[in-house]
């Protein structure tokens, strides 16, 4: 009896240690807590969570520059060593190059700022308390992709990192940021699925074990549709496995169906069934072809890539982003319609791919061959791990459509260098593009390859890259960089023709917008909203029109960090569709409008709660403005303060109203009806400022006028609560400049209105980077009462500027030379000399903000002189409120 209770027993701990083996399989912890950092910056030890980045401030301000170094990080990870088990830290991005030690033992590195990896801590690890050290460098080095972009090399540990632990035979983790188990579905039809699986496994028992290797396709409830099951033999070493599952009937994946499976990958022990290794995958069927007359087709239907590029830092976080901030992006972008991403410029982070697979975007993957290159072996060779480092991490992803193998990479070619350099330079990277080209291809023979040009066509032909690929992809930006937004169908025509039967995309389009910035006048480069959303009414009509374009991609969804930029919010590339904190701009709405297939009224200016302007007529208290409604609907009726203006047929996707605003609070509605009955309401609330039309004999406490001098554009200012009007010239009984003329320069493009300076001391950078020049004077015939004047001035004038790489049509602005002048002058109110020999360089440095404030009594109006006493006297801004 007793010998049968200890058998009894026996059986039961073994079956329990069974049973822990057996949901063991492999464990995934995200470690992103508490972990201590420091880097030269930031000599203390600071305490963060992951992910992180050093340069979330100093990457935005006001110094040029951040810093680009050392970071470490330190963890203690207790382990429960049991033996037979293996431990692996699993890196989703790290910015840039990576050593990772583990008990101060070396255990492995990775160079590179956005694939994934993973390093093995088995050997280091111990039972217990182990100290993780993660050192992670973003220096520039000339052998390590990119060089150069138009994105801020931000570092640190950006992504998430894990902690894996599995058996000792285990799929492989250290290739490359594959899982181990990597899949094909070449062949797909409505009848059948099959999927050509490939597993890496590892047995580091250092002994002969017996396994099968098990794959279970379950489809989205999670019931079993397939299996395979492969018995091996194996000893110490690496294997190889390719097995196969089909399905019948499979339920397709498609944008507007994004239906997935899940494959679950197993390593057992055939003898006691325990599980030493286990990965999850999920699995779309869908397959992709294209015809030289309809383009590109998914599932057999006609589809046109809808697309959008989106990159992945955001404002006040640099590139950290918890996991949530990638979905909401990506979220934000199916609201808007759009069928397709790029993953422009970067591997992104797992995350992503993950919504995309979900949410259905046909997406294109990239290399971060981009710019500039270092004609070296070891700069081919970091680039070609990073090649495999995004093909092998994501081929298995049903969204991923072709993979990118480089950006606009003839755009730094040295333009100094001899003949036999510069062939040099071609040769290069026809080698080397030809090189990536052909790892791809092994690595997936199933997916299109581009190469992504600027519009210079013909250095891309000379340096025979132009056909490297089966797609030609093309970033065109007419009406921005160069020429005008109608020669977008002659620019992608001229070189569709050159190859027509691959499909033609245009990978980027797209034009700068300050949230805080519209006009009446709009122009490239004034960063108005509304020039923004009139060169991509027109690009889209374009794309739309013509079949030849087989997709599109709006560069881009956000605006993001580029640290050597001067536009009007320095710092930032502001062709985003939606601000670097996600508003939407006008824009976005427009697309919303053109692509979504939901019920759509929005009101453009919605991230606009303030407005300014002058009284329609002398004491009718009203000022009309226009404003923009998007909508896909057939008619909208507007309301303002709870009056109807009427319904309006909506055309091209848009209605523009006329609105009598009147002083404070405005309510507006639009209200639109679907076919069906529903209502859709869209609101908005404006507190606007009048300005009363005869100033003289204004009854009005309050008067207030901003002026941004020198500019077409109004100015949001929330700070003031409150917009600055674009200038006007003085006319009677109302206010404005008299003489003097509108600074306008070649920075970036031939006539700018006003520069591509940071302006030191301000966040207001638009108020003081456009400027009147040479002006007698600002005159405004207020009622008699007490005024308080603030004038703003930053010397614009200095020496030399250094043209931006990226300014594609802009002149060289070295011969823009300004001027070196120390201007000086004088500002006389109302007959007092009240600011004397005003030199702003002096008194506040070279494009740095300046504030002259003043509080005077009049009996009535206001009149502001300017007198050179060297150079030529200037003005900024404006501001006269009455007290
Ligand atoms: C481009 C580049 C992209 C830039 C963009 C721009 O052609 O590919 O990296 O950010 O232009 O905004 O200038």
């Amino acid at each position: 009896m007793v010998q049968k209770i200890k058998i009894l027993t026996g059986l039961l701990m073994f079956s329990m240690v069974l049973n822990i083996f057996q949901s063991r399989g492999q464990t995934k912890t995200t470690i992103d807590k508490n972990w201590t950092f420091m880097n030269e910056a930031n000599a203390d030890f600071q305490k963060v969570d992951l992910p992180h980045t050093w340069n979330k401030l100093d990457a935005f301000d006001e110094e040029s520059g951040f810093y680009r170094g050392v970071g470490i990080y330190i963890k203690t990870v207790t382990l429960d060593k049991v033996d037979g088990r293996k431990f692996f830290l699993s890196f989703d991005g790290a910015a840039t190059i990576t050593k990772v030690y583990c008990n101060d033992q070396f255990c492995g590195e990775h160079i590179g700022n956005y694939g994934s990896f993973a390093v093995d801590i088995s050997k280091a690890a111990i039972d217990g308390a182990n100290q993780i050290r993660i050192e992670v460098d973003n220096s520039y080095h000339e052998n390590v992709p990119p060089l150069s972009a138009d994105f801020t090399f931000m570092g640190g540990l950006y992504r998430n990192v894990h902690l894996i632990e599995t058996g000792k035979i285990h799929f492989d983790k250290l290739d490359h940021g594959s899982a181990g188990v990597k899949f094909y579905t070449p062949k797909v039809s409505s009848e059948l699925g099959e999927v050509q699986i490939v597993s890496s496994l590892l047995n580091d028992f250092g002994k002969k074990k017996n396994i099968k290797i098990i794959h279970r396709l379950l489809d989205a409830e999670g019931n079993l549709v397939s299996k395979t099951s492969k018995s091996l033999k194996t000893s110490e070493g690496k294997y190889h496995l390719e097995q196969i599952v089909q399905v019948k009937y499979p339920s397709l994946w498609s944008p507007d169906s994004p239906y997935l499976y899940q494959l679950v990958s197993e390593i057992q022990n055939t003898k006691t069934g325990e599980v030493y290794d286990r990965v999850i995958n999920k699995l779309g069927f869908r397959w992709y072809d294209h015809t030289a007359e309809e383009g590109l087709r998914i599932n057999g239907k006609y589809i046109k890539l809808k697309g959008i590029n989106r990159t992945q830092d955001y404002a006040g976080l640099g590139i950290a982003l918890p996991d949530e901030y990638h979905w909401n992006d990506l979220k934000m972008i199916k609201e808007a319609g759009f069928n397709s991403i790029r993953l422009g410029h970067y591997q992104q982070s797992p995350v992503v791919l993950d919504a995309c697979d979900k949410l259905g975007f046909i997406v294109t993957c990239e290399v971060p061959l981009i710019d500039e290159i270092t004609l070296s072996e070891e700069f081919s060779s970091n680039i070609i791990n990073m090649t495999l480092d995004l093909v092998r991490r994501d081929v298995n992803h049903p969204s991923i459509w072709g993979w990118g193998l480089s950006n606009e990479i003839l755009l730094r070619m040295p333009k100094k260098g001899t003949k036999d350099e510069k062939n040099a330079y071609r040769s290069y990277l026809r080698n080397l593009l030809t090189r990536m080209d052909s790892v791809v291809k092994k690595e997936d023979p199933y997916r299109p390859t581009m190469s992504v040009m600027h519009l210079m066509y013909a250095a891309y032909k000379r340096a025979k890259i132009h056909n490297i690929g089966d797609v030609v992809a093309v970033n065109l930006y007419p009406g921005w960089y160069s020429g005008t937004p109608d020669q977008m169908e002659s620019y992608a025509r001229n070189i569709y023709e050159k190859a027509p039967d691959k499909p033609f995309l245009i990978t980027e389009y797209g034009a700068g917008a300050d949230p805080r910035l519209r006009s009446d006048h709009p122009q490239a480069f004034d960063f108005s909203l509304e020039y923004q959303t009139e060169m991509h009414k027109q690009w889209y009509k374009t794309i739309r029109e013509n079949d030849f374009i087989a997709g599109s991609f709006v560069w881009v969804f956000s605006d993001f960090a580029s640290e050597k930029r001067g536009d009007s919010e320095p710092k930032i590339n502001s062709k985003g569709l939606v601000s670097f904190d996600r508003i939407p701009k006008d824009v976005y709405y427009y697309y919303q409008a053109e692509l979504s297939d939901q019920p759509i009224v929005a009101i453009a200016s919605k991230n606009w709660a303030y407005g300014s302007g002058v009284e329609d007529a002398e004491l009718n208290e009203l000022c009309t403005r226009k404003l923009e409604v998007y909508s896909n609907l057939e008619e909208i009726e507007l309301l303002i303060n709870g009056e109807s203006l009427g319904k309006r047929k909506v055309e091209d996707h848009s209605v523009v109203w006329e609105i009598p605003f009147r002083h404070g609070k405005n309510r507006i509605s639009a209200i639109g009806k679907t076919a069906n009955g529903k209502q859709i309401i869209d609101c908005h609330e404006v507190d606007f400022n009048i300005i009363p039309r005869k100033l003289k004999t204004a009854q009005s406490k309050e008067i207030e006028i901003r002026v941004n001098a020198g500019s077409n554009c109004y100015f949001l200012d929330k700070e003031e609560k409150a917009v600055w009007l674009p200038e006007q010239f003085y006319s009677e009984n109302g206010f404005g400049f008299i003489d003097g003329e509108r600074l306008v320069t070649k920075l970036g493009r031939p006539n700018r209105i006003g520069t591509n300076y940071d302006i030191l001391g301000t966040n207001k950078d638009p108020l003081y980077q456009t400027q009147r020049i040479s002006l007698s004077g600002f005159q405004a015939d207020v009622p008699a009462g007490e005024y308080e004047i603030t004038i703003g001035l930053a010397d614009l004038y200095k020496k030399k500027q250094k043209k931006l790489a990226y300014e594609l049509g802009g002149e060289e602005s070295e011969k823009e030379s300004l001027s070196d002048i120390e201007n000086t002058f004088t500002i006389i109110v109302n007959g007092e000399s009240v600011f004397r020999n005003i030199c702003p360089r002096k008194l506040a440095g070279e494009t740095s903000a300046l504030q002259l404030n003043t509080t005077i009594y009049t009996e009535g109006g206001i009149a502001i002189q300017f007198e050179d006493e060297e150079g030529f006297s200037y003005v900024n801004s404006m501001k006269i409120i009455k007290q």
